[in-house]
């Protein structure tokens, strides 16, 4: 019997481990029922007496010797491998950071908000109502006869006989006038509906209308209010024009024209070679109008107006497709 040999195999054995793994797989093969120790000591039965006690003795001292070697490396290779675990859960904090992603308000929103206040600032109070109105309010009492174009079943969208998407956020004033009496100074924001689809039209949009409505209200007033508002939203030095127009629901009418903000006046194919941008649309209100809410016209006057909330952000963000505000293009959005 090979005692030395028994000692070189146990010790090349050991030195080769290199994980916990290892380990196991050796002390199997080492101290197993069917391991090498196992195998040395079945061959003591062939030995005599005394060679059994030399050899037994050598045995054992050597396979107590291979047993603590082997319970010290499986408790280093097992916190060893903690140790690894441990250090890829850790938090790297010299990492940088994720920057997140923010969101921010629809170019619209941005828009409207800002009328908002400025209308707001000048003590206009904000009125709403439905989106879905009674074609009298959209219609008849504002003063547009039943043959007028913008009634046109191309331009309205009809829910049923009588029943309408607003093409305009008029019908809010009108509400407003009948159940209130004047003073009136109210705008009135929101979505307005029309059967128009293209590069300058989509078929929902957004409106801020104004209303003022008092004794003495002059046009003078009217000027004075836009005025201020063009040069808070353009800028103070925006050159503006009212320009004489027509609307069934005022008397006069007038547009207001600015500057425009791509040529400088100039002339080019944004403004269409004249120099102006139409902005929005005005006048003092038809007495027709007073009279149907039930105010008397000799004792009070008003103004209104009526301006596209997509055309100012157009104008202000320099976007020449309507369209693009609604495709919803992150990339298109973020810009604003
Ligand atoms: C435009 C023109 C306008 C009005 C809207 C109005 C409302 C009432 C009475 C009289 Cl209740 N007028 N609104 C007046 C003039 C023009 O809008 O071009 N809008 C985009």
């Amino acid at each position: 019997m090979n005692i030395d040999e028994l000692r070189n195999r146990i010790e090349s054995e050991i030195t080769s481990l290199k994980t916990f793994e290892d380990v196991k797989k050796v002390k199997a093969s080492l101290l197993g029922r069917k391991g090498l120790f196992s195998e040395y000591l079945d061959g003591l039965k062939l030995l005599d007496r005394d060679e059994k006690k030399i050899f037994g003795k050598e045995i054992n001292l050597l396979k107590m010797h291979a047993e603590s070697r082997l319970k010290e490396l499986e408790s280093f290779y097992l916190e060893e491998e903690k140790r690894k675990k441990e250090a890829l859960d850790k938090i790297d904090i010299t990492m940088p950071g994720k920057i997140p992603l923010l969101g921010k308000k629809h170019p619209i929103t941005q828009t409207l908000e800002e009328i908002i206040r400025i209308f707001t600032s000048l003590g206009f109070s904000v009125a709403e109502g439905p989106d879905i109105e009674q074609e009298y309010y959209n219609f008849e009492a504002l003063n547009i006869p039943k043959d007028h174009p913008a009634r046109d079943m191309q331009d309205t969208f009809y829910i049923k006989s009588d029943i309408v998407l607003r093409t305009h956020t008029s019908p809010v004033q009108i509400r407003t006038m009948e159940s209130q009496l004047p003073p009136v100074k109210i705008i009135a924001p929101g979505s307005v509906y029309r059967c128009d689809n293209d590069i300058s039209h989509t078929p929902m949009f957004h409106q801020v209308e104004g209303l003022m409505v008092d004794k003495r209200v002059r046009f003078s007033d009217l000027k004075g209010i836009l005025s201020i508002f063009i040069r808070e939203i353009f800028g103070e030095n925006t050159p503006l024009r009212f320009r004489p127009s027509y609307f069934p629901f005022t008397e006069p009418s007038a547009e207001v024209d600015i500057g425009c903000v791509i040529c400088e006046g100039d002339g080019c194919r944004v403004c269409k070679e004249t120099g102006w941008l139409e902005i929005l649309g005005s006048g003092m209100v038809h007495p027709q109008v007073l009279r149907i809410v039930g105010y008397d016209p000799e004792e009070v006057s008003g103004f209104a107006f009526g301006m596209g909330v997509e055309r100012i952000a157009m104008l202000k963000f320099g976007i020449d497709d309507i369209r693009q505000f609604y495709y919803n293009d992150i990339r298109f959005l973020s810009q604003f």
